[in-house]
């Protein structure tokens, strides 16, 4: 629904003055975006040598690599100053709306990009649908149903009141048009503080008066996501932040939630409060990243303004977060980052006084001796206050690795393709001059060729939906083998618990076993999708090259067709998932005190753990591998259409010989061309790595 559209304008929140503080920290992008440059410098050139379509397709991924947009999620817990440092790293100090109330569940996706202007800011949000908003307050979310298995009545009771004065209060403050409103979504042509608080902030808690919170929370109770594009031109290349709600809160949704915003980005920053980090170990945190690769994973240690001796208590600090990684099987090799939000702020806004002289003093001590700082003498105060504040840090940390994940990924791809459309020209240079020279020639069958690639193209389709179905029945098999294993034998343990120990002492079973079997099973099946996929694909690359020599007679011998890159398989995000064997105290407590007798202890555990995982075990051998083979298929299908389209312009062309691609073929010009050809193939080959 386009609601309302104008352009940045009086109460448009203005950049801090100090923004260009952002370009710093980017070095290690340089590779990237050298080869990018390169890339698409090739593009130009091929398009300018090939037919219009030819010059389309180079266009469309000259496109697609300057607007190429990696993805960083920010997770954490609840105040560790997630949403103060995302407004720090876009230069807007008060942007999205910090301290928010801890029923809000929206995640912010700030779309940062240097080739937008001004007039291209703008905004959208989503709401959540019917069926999202009912699951999310019918039964209390994820509280509500642990909260029911254990027999907690009382609890789940509480739980339903407040929901239920939730959801009254929402209706109340949206009116009759409350239930036509979900599942909407909302555009503006420009975003400010006050629209954002509107659609992202709840507001007071709501039980405060009614006439405040309406002015502030209009739409929060119902959003689900806010994206926001912004022109950055600080920026090195287009990025995407995303904000997510903290996780440790009474309505597990918001696992959910986070669990799906981590696998919407390849990076995930982890924001944690220096003086947490030390005391308490947020094992939900732990188990969500856990699945996820230490090279796409990176902790921020925030608020470290708030230590007292940061040179002592840093290094503390990133002994204690390795140690506990370890220990719990996280993402050992995480990178590390220290930072604090406030500084970062201070020096946006120039407001320099805001900090506090002898937290500088201390701060700059750390900062020297890390070496973030270097010859502070050389900077200008707010640069300084900058780079102690770690965001140059955070940028350097995210810079490597979008260097060389992310962004090579993307290189390669567009580089692959833009070597099919040069071979394309390459195999049409070929043909147009050996019909001008030998006359002899039959004409080239159009017909032949359609009927070939529609050949090709259903058995390839067939080939890879074939190899999916055995590699996705295998995953189930094992999927359903571990899960039935480790159910025998947590109810196993339980027994002999009992046998040996009676009924009043409380029994725990660490889950952790079967999060290994589900994730080696997992990573299995992986790696075979893949191994099925790069098959296939190189395959009909391979059957497209003998038709390129069959049909055209393309005789040059190092003519190939480049097979593209198997989409990646994401990481098994969902495996971190809560569940009650990991809820210990007094939740586990009660559950066991309710039960008497030996059988109904072994029946009921059993039934309570499998109704937790049968739904973890499902999605894995459902949706999970369906998404991964949905991914390849398109890949496939998208390597055929390019493939297809390259093929039917070149018959096109031959045929219509001396006219269009004769034209590009004069005599003296012919050379030339071809040379320039080469030597564009020759730095695409370079290009992919
Ligand atoms: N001293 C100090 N305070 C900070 C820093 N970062 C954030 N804060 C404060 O901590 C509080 C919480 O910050 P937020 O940015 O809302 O934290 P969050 O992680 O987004 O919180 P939730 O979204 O509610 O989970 C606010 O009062 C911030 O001003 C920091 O680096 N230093
Ligand atoms: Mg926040």
């Amino acid at each position: 629904m386009k609601v309302d559209a104008r352009t940045m304008e009086e109460g448009a929140v203005p950049a801090a003055g100090n923004a260009h503080l952002l370009g710093r920290g980017f070095a290690g992008l340089e590779p990237y975006l050298n080869k990018s440059r390169d890339l698409r410098q090739a593009l130009v050139r091929l398009g300018k040598m090939g037919d219009k379509a030819t010059n389309r397709t180079a266009r469309r991924l000259h496109h697609q690599l300057k607007h190429a947009e990696p993805s960083i999620t920010m997770i954490g817990q609840v105040k560790a100053g997630k949403t103060s440092l995302v407004n720090a790293m876009v230069g807007f100090p008060d942007l999205l709306p910090a301290d928010v109330n801890p029923w809000t569940s929206v995640v912010t996706s700030l779309h940062l990009n240097p080739h937008f202007t001004p007039e291209d800011n703008r905004a959208s949000f989503r709401f959540f649908d019917m069926e999202e908003w009912s699951r999310l307050l019918d039964r209390g979310g994820r509280i509500g149903e642990l909260a029911s298995r254990a027999g907690a009545e009382d609890e789940l009771e509480k739980v339903r009141t407040q929901v239920i004065e939730m959801r009254e209060k929402s209706r109340e403050r949206l009116g009759d048009k409350f239930e036509l409103m979900l599942g909407q979504q909302h555009d503006y042509g420009y975003f400010d503080n006050e629209l954002i608080e509107r659609y992202v902030c709840l507001g007071d808690d709501f039980e405060d008066d009614f006439e405040t919170s309406q002015a502030q929370g209009r739409f929060a109770d119902i959003t689900k996501s806010a994206e926001i594009f912004m022109h950055r031109p600080e920026m090195p290349m287009p990025l995407c932040i995303r904000d997510t709600p903290g996780v440790n809160d009474t309505f597990m949704i918001r696992e959910q939630i986070t669990i799906r915003a981590i696998r919407e980005s390849r990076i995930c920053v982890v924001v944690l409060a220096a003086h947490q980090a030390l005391s308490s170990v947020d094992m939900a945190l732990i188990r969500l990243i856990a699945n996820v690769k230490s090279r796409e994973v990176i902790i921020a240690v925030n608020r470290c303004d708030e230590l007292s001796d940061p040179v002592r208590q840093i290094p503390q600090i990133r002994e204690s977060i390795r140690k506990t990684l370890i220990e719990h099987d996280g993402p050992k090799e995480a990178q590390i980052v220290f930072s604090s939000a406030y500084f970062a702020t201070a020096a946006l806004t120039g407001n320099l006084d805001a900090v506090d002289p002898e937290t500088l003093e201390a701060m700059t001590e750390w900062a020297l001796e890390d070496g973030r700082l270097t010859d502070p003498a050389s900077l200008a105060p707010e640069e300084v206050l900058w780079d102690i504040s770690g965001l140059p840090s955070i940028y350097e940390a995210l810079s490597e690795r979008i260097a060389d994940g992310a962004g090579q990924d993307m290189l390669d791809r567009v580089a692959k393709s833009a070597m099919n459309l040069a071979n394309g020209l390459n195999a049409t240079h070929q043909v147009v001059s050996r019909r001008e020279s030998d006359a002899a020639l039959p004409p080239l069958e159009k017909g032949q060729l359609e009927a070939e690639l529609a050949r090709i193209e259903s058995q390839a389709l067939e080939a890879m939906g074939e190899a999916f179905e055995t590699v996705m029945g295998e995953f189930q098999k094992r999927l359903e083998r571990s899960h039935r294993s480790f159910l025998e034998r947590a109810t196993g343990s339980l027994l002999k618990h009992l046998e040996e120990n009676g009924e009043s002492e409380v029994w725990e079973y660490d889950p952790s076993g079967l999060r290994v079997l589900l994730r080696t099973a997992y990573q299995v099946f992986g790696r075979k999708a893949q191994k099925t996929t790069k098959d296939t694909l190189i395959q009909t690359a391979e059957t497209y090259a003998s038709v390129y020599f069959r049909v055209f007679d393309v005789s040059d011998e190092d003519f190939g067709i480049e097979a593209p890159t198997p989409p990646l398989v994401p990481a098994p995000v969902l495996l971190g998932q809560t569940i009650a064997l990991d809820l210990k105290g007094t939740w586990w407590s009660r559950w066991w005190h309710k039960r008497r007798g030996f059988r109904s202890f072994a029946t009921e555990f059993a039934d309570m753990i499998k109704s937790e995982t049968d739904p973890i075990v499902e999605a894995l051998s459902g949706p999970h591998a369906e998404a991964i083979r949905d991914a390849s298929l398109q890949e496939l299908r998208d390597f055929m259409a390019e493939q297809r389209g390259i093929l039917t312009r070149l018959a096109n062309e031959a045929d219509s010989a001396p006219g269009g691609a004769a034209a590009l073929l004069d005599a003296e010009g012919a050379a030339l061309k071809r040379a320039q050809l080469k030597q564009t193939m020759a730095a695409l080959t370079e290009i992919a790595a």
